[in-house]
């Protein structure tokens, strides 16, 4: 496709070809409904672009061509009467949810089934996934049920760029595919085609405003809905509903009131009017998603009230019409004294939110980031996700990279979500963080990486975290590196032959292990935010030590990391359960790549792993630059031409050579500032500055 600038849009995961294998069938779609129109066009675009045949038939319309038996594909709701025979028998009605789907194939024909218009959808695009092998053989009934209804994307766009933080606040990804220049695109292709590219992973909710919600932004709520209306409208179509982020001052900025009180009667009466309005605009909107008493952001504790209290008012005003309100967790003391060393910013959201435990309404969701901080490379799982078993719960991760290598770097992030929703907060046996999430009715929510650049998330190898947060949002037990074949699959189309075999083999040998490379040479041992300030990118070991943010590394000449234990620290450890708090607590059982999240060490101190401290950082920093710039020779032997498009390769190998650049200059840095701190000489003798 292309878009109003003429620039080549890269198809991402869904490009012709993954739909040759269904294009090419002869296809019958029995059903009715907006997502049923969409899956069928989807059909009869690939049929005519692969020789197929599709026949749509609706509620009544009976004749002989309802037998299966003429058709290799049948897409049918439960509810479709009679049902072609490929169907009959298949699934029970009424078993498959909102959003699920069964996939069965006997007799030569491949029949997916579906309570309802989603699962249908949701169905294509697993069928599209699975090419030939979807017509291949029998196949037993597989029912597809997604672990939560709740999988959603944040947008931090802004409408108008801001000064410091541009279109999109970090956005790696060119402008925004919403807005330019204040205002709405005039052409919303892009954003249908994300819709498409989400629906094939997963995807049914989308935030399209910045968390921070300045002036312009705020109007969305009121006389801006129009932007609000044509954004649903084009989403719509592939089963995404909108939310909107709000501002918690509005019923002052916009609607002229003395006081955002969570309490006044004049205050919920207008946010009961004004969402009112919402609804009667956009009939399926999805909510409100807010960032209160955070990094400058208004909220309830100006009036003394609670953040139960502020969530419930925006709860209520949305409950009416089957909205929810997305309060966000993120809240801590942006203002600290860096002299201070007892205030800790890893407890803020534990502290501030565990005893609101059940206080929050049943349409309230409290969105956790994932650790106690902010997106590291490598955090504890937050302590806020064992301690509210009351409440709704959606864990928040960030697929814009915006700590992990801002899409210049490959850094595939699946294995790291992975990571964190097997992680069990109650010790082995009980029940993981993606459980929690899901038993509590919450889901899970990342910040999208993408922007309007042709290839959507700058870096190509990008794009493969988009698709697997999705993976994971459906299905939180997905194999990341069974993911990541997905991904090269659909996006790539590889054969078996030689050639494709090798592609494959290459992308993994770069991907697979991309975060622990990209943590190698950056952040030792849970060490965080040695960051430029500001932009966040490449490496200023002491740029956050003496500011106000609460990012500290306690580097002196005796040793380095943060000491949070109970016994001589800032208790963070206790706010664990105990089969983790005793494990961080302890030096001897906290894990290696948490240590200096945990505890201020001498660099001599002897690791799990046998090393010490300061060689683990000599020798990871090598390492990781080393195989940084490995990737990059791997890439050097791709073809461009075959499979990797000429434009693809360059953009990948323009991003390699920064990665290369700055792992060094991570390497150099970071070696440098512990050598000259602690005077231990590398026990290899390598070069240090
Ligand atoms: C949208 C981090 C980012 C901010 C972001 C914030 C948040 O602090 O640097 O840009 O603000 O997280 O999650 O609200």
């Amino acid at each position: 496709m292309t878009h109003s600038d003429q620039i080549e849009v890269h198809p991402a995961w869904l490009p012709a070809a993954a739909f040759r294998a269904l294009g090419s069938r002869r296809v019958l779609v029995r059903g009715e409904g907006q997502l049923v129109d969409t899956v069928t066009g989807e059909i009869e675009q690939a049929c005519a672009r692969y020789g197929g045949s599709r026949r749509r038939q609706r509620q009544g319309e009976a004749g002989a061509d309802l037998d299966g038996s003429r058709y290799e594909l049948v897409l049918a709701l439960t509810r479709a009467h009679p049902l072609p025979s490929a169907a009959v028998g298949v699934v029970e009605r009424g078993a498959l949810g909102d959003e699920g789907f069964a996939l069965t194939r006997r007799d030569g024909a491949t029949a997916v089934l579906a309570d309802e218009p989603a699962g249908l959808l949701y169905g294509l695009f697993h069928v599209a996934r699975l090419g030939e092998a979807a017509f291949a053989g029998s196949r037993p009934v597989e029912r597809h049920l997604p672990a939560t209804p709740l999988r959603m994307l944040d947008h931090w766009d802004n409408i108008d760029a801001h000064p410091v933080m541009g279109q999109v606040e970090r956005g790696y990804s060119g402008g925004s595919i919403f807005w330019e220049d204040g205002a709405l695109r005039e052409d919303l292709a892009r954003v249908r085609a994300y819709g498409r590219l989400l629906a094939a992973c997963g995807i049914n909710r989308v935030a399209i405003n910045n968390v921070n919600v300045h002036a312009s932004e705020a109007h969305l709520l009121t006389d801006r809905l129009g932007d609000v209306i044509a954004i649903a409208d084009a989403l719509r179509p592939y089963g995404i509903r909108v939310h909107l982020s709000v501002n918690f001052a509005s019923p002052i900025a916009l609607g002229g009131l003395p006081t955002a009180d969570p309490l006044d009667a004049q205050v919920r009466a207008w946010w009961e009017e004004t969402t009112r309005r919402v609804y009667e605009s956009v009939p399926d909107f999805g909510g409100y998603v807010v960032k209160a008493d955070s990094e400058g952001q208004p909220g309830p504790f100006a009036y003394d009230r609670t953040h139960a209290d502020g969530a419930n008012l925006l709860a209520d005003a949305l409950a009416p019409f089957g909205g929810i309100v997305h309060w966000r967790a993120f809240v801590y003391d942006h203002r600290q004294d860096w002299r201070d060393r007892s205030t800790d910013r890893a407890r803020a959201a534990y502290d501030h939110f565990a005893p609101l435990d059940g206080q929050f309404r049943e349409n309230a969701i409290l969105q956790v980031k994932y650790g106690p901080i902010d997106f590291q490379v490598r955090e504890p799982v937050s302590p806020v996700i064992a301690a509210m078993p009351s409440t709704r719960l959606a864990v928040e991760f960030q697929v814009t990279q915006e700590y992990t290598g801002q899409q210049r770097h490959v850094c595939y992030l699946g294995p790291l979500w992975s990571e964190v929703l097997g992680f069990r907060p109650w010790g082995p046996e009980e029940s993981t963080v993606a459980q929690i999430a899901v038993a509590s009715g919450g889901g899970l929510v990342a910040v999208s990486n993408v922007g309007n650049d042709p290839f959507w998330t700058g870096h190509p190898m990008a794009q493969a975290n988009l698709y697997a947060f999705g993976r994971l949002a459906w299905d939180p037990q997905l194999d990341p590196t069974a993911v990541l074949d997905e991904w090269i699959d659909l996006t790539f189309q590889p054969a078996a032959d030689s050639g494709g075999a090798k592609l494959r083999d290459t992308l993994h040998a770069m991907m697979d292990e991309s975060w622990l490379v990209y943590e190698q040479y950056t952040a030792p041992l849970g060490v965080g935010f040695m960051v430029h300030p500001a932009d966040h990118y490449g490496p200023s070991v002491d740029g956050y030590e003496y500011t106000q943010w609460g990012t500290y590394h306690f580097a002196d000449r005796d040793g380095v990391g943060v000491d949070r234990t109970q016994a001589s620290g800032t208790a963070f450890t206790g706010q664990y359960p105990k089969a983790w708090s005793e494990a961080y607590e302890s030096l001897e059982q906290c894990p290696d790549e948490l240590l200096l999240f945990f505890h201020h060490v001498p660099y001599t101190h002897l690791l799990r792993s046998g090393s010490t401290v300061i060689q683990h950082i000599y020798d990871t920093h090598f390492a990781g630059a080393e195989r940084a710039a490995e990737m990059r020779r791997a890439w050097e032997e791709v073809e461009p031409g075959g499979l990797v498009t000429p434009a693809l390769y360059a953009r990948v190998r323009e991003r390699l050579d920064e990665q290369v650049r700055c792992a060094q200059e991570w390497r150099d840095q970071i070696n440098a500032y512990f050598f000259r701190k602690s005077g231990v000489p590398d026990e290899r003798g390598r070069r240090i500055y």
